[in-house]
């Protein structure tokens, strides 16, 4: 690779970006990791608020690929804090000695292939430049933070962050005034947490989302012995199920059992830890809406049921989406916050957010002083860690141009147009239970590598007709599915980011066997799906 600074970049130290150092290793390659943070973690690193925790089973989301890391790692709830996730991707970190290839508090402004050398160069924010045959984005899914667009918020005298920007030291919420905006998966975390300190919390909700018990609790030395003993099983479970969760989808149909088992089955999984209320219910609940009006009734009684003030229980009770058409929050103690006498939920959609002032925030109803403001209101998801960063392919053309219309990919892993670039967890990869789909994806890609190694290969494209292929897959896979005809980030809308208002198959939607299938293959193939020079 003469020339070339190095056989590999990968942006992002993430878990993504850790595991696929250690197999670029493997193969020999010169690698360089730059990564914003300074430290690494990526989703982990950078999400320190206050609550923030696992929904998948602690034991179904560590690294599966070395059976000594998984005896020498214990987790200690069974849905494990963000401390001790950071913890463990350090632990990882050190363990395989990968910071020395790692390049902290440094962000990759640009990135452009160069036909001439066959390589790309990255560009980073201090405008010094790096060149490697080959660019791996590991950049993450949920990873570019967005702000809403409320005037004024320049001006406000407090401390105000949002969730993924939290500060590294411990807030004191003791005796403050405190606003949360945003009530998704994060805002639900943060509300349940900084209700047990602050003097006065205000939650700032536009869209109540559906929301079901974690059910969270320490793993007992019993169980961490039983949990050991089986992790391969363990991992065969989530390989086989839909989305790597150890739950899956029930092969009963809402309305072939009677209503009392219904009822009975509902309350199982209310009960019940994790998401088995949402991937592991019946297998219409998210195709049939009369199927998903059960269980969003059944959900919206037991809401009413925590909530003492009947009003405000409806306030929180969703009527434009159905029961798990959006991403599940999953909550300890999180309505019956609302039975606090510190705690006031204010609805924006009567009410709405005129400003934010100095002292605190401005609404239709007058304003209210803040000595804190927590913006819980989630990423420009998927692509927008893409859109931040000059990425540009073959003859100049920019990425977020090529997927201005919505993402194109073969695989959620290759771009046309955009020789030897590699994409973990890109648009349209399998998601799921993240770390699942990571060490597939950087297994995937690990086996192209070597590929292109063993034969001499210096340029690795898709064939326009494969990514034509797999775009229609992906889209048939969405048909008819309820979570797609609902705004959120699944479905690639961020009213706070200009041009992601209107709705796109933003996920893969089918089974990750199938996923897995598809990807496997092309390896047997031999890669017919690309042009390999
Ligand atoms: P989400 O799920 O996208 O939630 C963002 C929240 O912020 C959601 O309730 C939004 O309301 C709200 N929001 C955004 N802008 C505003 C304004 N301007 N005013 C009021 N409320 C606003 O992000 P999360 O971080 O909670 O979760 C992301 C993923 O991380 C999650 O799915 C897990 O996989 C982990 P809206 O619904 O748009 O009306």
């Amino acid at each position: 690779m003469q020339g070339l600074d190095y056989d590999a970049i990968v942006i992002g130290a993430g878990m993504s970006g850790l595991y696929q150092l250690i197999r670029l290793r493997e193969l020999g390659f010169r690698t360089r990791v730059f990564e914003a943070g300074s430290g690494v973690g990526g989703t982990w690193y950078w999400n320190r608020y206050p609550g923030a925790r696992f929904d998948s089973e602690s034991y179904s989301y560590g690294y599966s690929f070395d059976p000594e890391l998984l005896q020498a790692w214990s987790w200690s709830e069974h849905f494990a804090p963000q401390p001790e996730t950071l913890r463990y991707l350090n632990h990882v970190a050190d363990r395989y000695d990968l910071r020395r290839d790692i390049q902290f508090e440094t962000r990759v402004a640009a990135a452009r292939y160069e036909e001439a050398t066959r390589g790309w160069t990255v560009t980073l924010e201090d405008g010094s430049r790096h060149t490697a045959r080959f660019l791996i984005t590991a950049v993450g899914v949920l990873s570019a933070p967005t702000l809403p667009r409320i005037e004024g918020m320049e001006s406000f005298a407090g401390r105000s962050w949002h969730t993924a920007r939290w500060p590294k030291e411990p807030v004191d919420f003791a005796g403050l005034r405190v606003a949360v905006i945003g009530t998704g998966a994060t805002g639900v975390q943060t509300i349940q947490e900084v209700a047990k300190t602050a003097g006065h919390l205000t939650v700032f909700q536009r869209t109540p989302n559906w929301c079901a018990p974690l059910h969270n609790r320490p793993i007992t030395e019993e169980e961490q012995r039983r949990i050991k003993a089986s992790y391969p099983e363990i991992f065969r479970r989530c390989e086989e199920t839909f989305s790597c969760f150890i739950h899956t989808t029930d092969p009963r149909g809402t309305f072939e059992v009677t209503k009392e088992e219904r009822e009975a089955f509902y309350e199982e999984l209310y009960a019940s830890p994790g998401f088995g209320i949402w991937v592991g219910n019946f297998r219409d609940m998210l195709t049939d809406p009369a199927a998903n009006r059960e269980i969003s009734d059944f959900v919206a009684r037991k809401i009413r049921q925590r909530v003492k003030d009947p009003a405000l229980a409806e306030r929180l009770i969703p009527t434009n989406h159905g029961f798990g058409t959006r991403r599940l929050p999953l909550e300890t103690g999180y309505y019956e916050v609302y039975n606090q006498p510190n705690v006031r939920l204010v609805d924006t959609r009567e009410t709405p957010i005129e400003r934010i002032t100095p002292a605190g925030i401005l609404t239709s109803a007058g304003e209210q002083a803040f000595d804190v403001i927590v913006y819980a209101t989630g990423f420009d998801a998927i692509t927008g860690a893409f859109d931040r960063i000059d990425i540009r392919g073959a003859e100049g053309r920019r990425l977020k141009e090529a997927w201005a219309g919505g993402a194109r990919t073969f695989l959620g892993m290759l771009v046309e147009g955009f020789p030897n670039m590699l994409m973990l967890l890109g648009p349209h990869t399998a998601l799921g239970n993240i770390p699942r789909s990571i060490e597939y994806n950087v297994d995937w890609a690990t086996r192209l590598l070597r590929h292109a190694q063993e034969r001499a290969l210096t340029r690795i494209e898709v064939r326009p007709e494969a990514v034509q292929a797999w775009h229609d897959h992906v889209l048939s896979c969405a048909e008819g599915l309820l979570t797609f005809q609902v705004d959120s980030w699944m479905t690639g809308v961020n009213r706070n980011v200009e041009g992601k208002q209107t709705r796109v198959v933003a996920r893969y939607a089918g089974s990750a066997p199938d996923y897995r299938a598809w990807c496997d293959a092309v390896t047997a193939g031999g890669y017919r799906e690309l042009m390999l020079a």
